[in-house]
């Protein structure tokens, strides 16, 4: 049963405690009656004749009225307390994942509503799969915003997340003969039972145009924008639970629409195609996702995209600040407003305007405003996947935010004169626009200048940007700077997608370690029990035969548990060299036709990851990996020892099935090149050891875990800008490495291409002339590596207490306690506990 910290029936009916509350109640029965109930009214169907897709859809709107509950009563306390100060979260990517299941964990009602519906005669695990999960996100980015919407919730601390409710997430991915093919994702077609859309709260959206001066009623000169159309931003809202709290916070994702459904000016005119284009123009501004991959693309539907949800989540902030008496220079006092990358970075020219002039503040006044409202985070160590846009694209779209930038960017070049007076150089580099040959708006600059905190997300990242990327801001604003490490929300990476370990872990520390990570520390002596070791590997080896059966029901490839799963899960990206993965299976393979009968460890290489699709050489690597599984899965010398397996198709459903299944995780960026990782953290959570580059929070975890107990190899990021500077010559080492020459023109031999040496030339060519990732320079290292790894695993009783040792150090890795970091280093922000009466 669950417990009372969530409001049940006593809490809503003051005290009269009724049977059953159809809509709150927590037990089996009242949650039986329920889904009949939605069934009938909302499905409009009988138990008997529902199909799965009925009960999933009843089943979420039991669940949600719940969560309406907890979420209505929090904001209406929140938002009239003058004294709380609420987080807003602007992301361009919310990358959820499925909702029920992780409602049901944080409601603790998970086992409640199992026996509901299994006694309502249906298969729990099918209603659960049958969710389409909401994809609105690429990769890491996206999920951070998803796991510190959990954290936000479970810490209560009141916040409201913003972003765009893509109608077509990430891309499904299909593998056709060994390449990848994007089918749209259509997560809607089937309904959304989890939002609410709030059209009542519609804002209109400016575009286009032209700016002019006018005098107001009293006289004062000011300036508007006369936009040459306007998009409307309808919010449609998600509960965002937290895990066994009673409050609730809730993420608002903005559809455009149309402010007409037809431009009847046009129709009447008999324009009618001209009336119908605009309406489509309008909704496309939220159709899709970009699938870009650390890459900037200066597209225009982006910038607009970019303007649109920050227009949108501005104005409805400003709105409710107002409705509840507060003044428009104490903006900053009710929202600290997060930026998630640059993406929304335009919401800081956007503040300016609407303090200026809709709230007709002064200059000085709306910048101090927007200062103090403002904190930034960085995403990315890549320069060429920092955000600037066309000056003219700018100008034609957003005229008078450019205006507005004109003025900051001035404002604040004379601040760095006075500063810098000896130093031109700086000037240019600092300013919001960049001219090199043709002008563009730096968003980067935008946002370091209109936050107050400016953070990296992992220690090495931090120290990076500050070196490098963003050192004039350094030396400009010392203060602005801080290192805030990733984390990931212990409540959808354990207790939903590892239940097994979760209870084995319950059993013998308890359960309060979902909350409270640095717990798992009391697993640490377990380490070296051989009873509780046993009963870890079993859930180990049991998560591994549920992968396998889902490897062999889709892709038809079987693969056996008890090799190791070594596993590299994340976007396909040559620095996050995937290809540096492939020659090791490659040597692996030749090692054992030069001699069948040498001693391999059996392994299995799961990959599984999508390549953006315009990425020519992610692509290639995907053929590769597939190509390299053809040959080595169906080759008789290898005798199963090594299996290559690429799953299709990675999203939030899948990993949950991974991180769990994982022995080895492999996490060999180039040094200085990946900011964080979240996935090195999931995996090493749930009991994987890690092949790792000193990079991103690789090393932060290897300092928690052990030094012992992490495989480590490779260029440190320092010794890669060395060797990039002293002449760095692949061929020098391709030539003196006998394993590795064989393996790279094995690669160009044909075998693996139908006889076809110049398809994988592309991958070859720029590993030998050139190697910007220097796989090469680390290719000797890795593979000593993995020898050892190799001979590690040989001593199954050894793996296991390193694995062991790996969960019981994680805590550190709870989006929990990067939440908390936030709150009291850059929001300022403390829980706000709701009251049950
Ligand atoms: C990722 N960035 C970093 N960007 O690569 C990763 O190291 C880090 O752990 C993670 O952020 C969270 O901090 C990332 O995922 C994107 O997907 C962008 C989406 C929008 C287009 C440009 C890339």
């Amino acid at each position: 049963m669950s417990e009372n910290f969530l409001i049940n029936n006593q809490g809503l009916e003051s005290g009269k405690m009724k049977m059953c509350n159809i809509r709150t109640g927590l037990d089996k029965a009242c949650l039986k009656e329920a889904i009949i109930d939605h069934l009938f009214y909302k499905q409009g169907c009988e138990p008997e004749g529902a199909s799965i897709n009925d009960v999933y859809l009843a089943v979420s709107y039991a669940l949600r009225d719940r969560l309406l509950h907890h979420g209505l009563k929090t904001f209406d306390a929140v938002l009239e307390d003058e004294d709380i100060r609420l987080v807003s979260y602007l992301s361009a990517e919310f990358l959820m994942g499925p909702q029920l299941g992780a409602n049901l964990i944080d409601l603790n009602i998970f086992d409640e509503m199992r026996q509901a519906v299994t006694e309502l005669g249906f298969d729990f695990k099918l209603v659960l799969e049958q969710e389409e999960e909401p994809g609105l996100g690429n990769g890491g980015l996206g999920r951070l915003a998803s796991c510190y919407m959990d954290s936000l919730a479970s810490l209560e601390i009141p916040a409201i997340g913003y972003g765009i409710r893509y109608e077509f997430g990430i891309f499904d991915q299909e593998i056709k003969d060994g390449w990848q093919v994007e089918i749209t994702d259509k997560w809607l077609r089937y309904g959304n039972p989890w939002e609410i859309a709030r059209p009542e709260s519609s804002v209109n959206v400016y575009f286009g145009g032209y700016t002019e001066q006018y005098s107001n009623e009293i006289g004062k000169v000011l300036r508007r924008w006369v936009p040459s159309y306007v998009v409307k931003g309808i919010p449609y809202d998600t509960s965002e639970m937290g895990y066994k709290v009673a409050s609730c916070n809730f993420l608002r994702l903005w559809k455009s629409e149309a402010i007409e459904s037809f431009d009847f000016s046009s129709f009447n005119h008999g324009d009618y195609y001209k009336a119908v284009m605009d309406k489509i123009e309008s909704e496309n501004i939220s159709k899709i996702l970009y699938p870009n991959d650390e890459l900037y693309v200066g597209k225009q539907l982006r910038l607009k995209q970019q303007y649109f949800f920050s227009s949108c989540s501005l104005q409805d902030m400003m709105r409710m600040h107002l409705e509840n008496q507060g003044k428009p220079q104490d903006f900053h006092k009710k929202w600290a407003i997060q930026l998630n990358d640059t993406h929304p970075a335009i919401s800081v020219a956007e503040l300016m305007r609407i303090l200026l002039d809709e709230c007709k503040l002064d200059w000085k006044t709306a910048w101090e405003t927007t200062q103090q409202t403002f904190s930034y985070t960085n995403h990315t160590l890549l320069p060429e996947a920092l955000e600037k846009w066309p000056l003219d694209l700018f100008k034609a779209l957003l005229p008078r935010l450019l205006e507005i930038i004109y003025e900051i960017n001035y404002r604040f070049l004379e601040e760095v004169k006075r500063r810098f007076p000896e130093d031109n150089n700086i000037l240019s580099r600092l300013s919001l626009i960049e001219e090199t040959g043709s002008s563009y708006v730096r968003m980067a600059n935008l946002a370091c200048v209109g936050s107050y905190a400016i953070n990296g997300v992992a220690s090495l990242h931090t120290e990076l940007l500050k070196k490098n990327i963003l050192n004039d801001w350094v030396s400009m604003y010392p203060d602005k700077f801080y290192n805030i490490t990733n984390g990931i929300t212990p409540r959808r990476f354990v207790v939903l997608s590892n239940p097994g370990l979760s209870k084995l872990i319950t059993k013998n520390i308890g359960d309060t370690w979902p909350q409270y990570l640095n717990e798992l520390k009391k697993l640490e002596p377990f380490a070296y029990d051989a009873n509780f070791k046993e009963q870890f590997r079993q859930v180990k080896i049991e998560n591994k035969r549920i992968l396998s059966s889902v490897i062999k029901d889709r892709i038809g490839i079987v693969v056996n548990p008890s090799s190791m799963f070594d596993v590299q899960v994340k976007r396909i990206h040559e620095y996050k060299r995937q290809h540096l993965n492939v020659l090791h299976i490659l040597t692996l393979y030749l090692r054992i036709k030069s001699n069948p009968d040498i001693e391999i460890q059996p392994r299995t290489f799961i990959f599984w990851g999508k390549a953006a699709p315009g990425y020519f050489m992610a692509k290639l690597l995907i053929k590769l990996i597939n190509s390299v599984g053809n040959l080595v899965n169906n080759d008789f010398d290898v005798r199963d020892r090594i299996k290559v397996v690429f799953f299709p198709d990675f999203n939030v459903k899948n990993a949950q099935l991974i991180y769990p299944a994982a022995d080895l995780s492999e996490q060999i960026s180039t040094s200085g090149k990946e900011a964080s990782g979240t996935g090195n953290m999931k995996f090493a959570l749930n009991g994987a050891l890690t092949i790792g580059t000193l990079d991103g929070a690789n090393i932060e975890i290897r300092e928690e875990v052990g030094y012992e107990n992490f495989f480590l190899f490779g260029l440190t990021a320092s010794q890669v800008i060395e060797v990039k500077q002293n002449n760095y010559d692949p061929r020098f080492i391709y030539e003196n490495n006998m394993e590795l020459n064989a393996v790279i023109k094995f690669i160009n031999s044909g075998i693996l291409s139908n006889g076809d040496r110049n398809l994988f030339k592309p991958i070859t060519d720029n590993l030998l002339y050139g190697d910007p990732y220097l796989l090469l320079a680390d290719y000797p290292l890795y593979i000593s590596c993995q020898d050892i790894v190799a001979e590690t695993w040989k001593d199954k009783d050894k793996w296991n207490t390193m694995a062991v040792l790996n969960v019981a150090r994680m805590g550190k890795f709870s989006s929990d306690r990067s939440i908390n970091d936030y709150c009291e280093n850059i929001w300022k922000v403390k829980p706000f506990k709701l009251k049950i009466e």
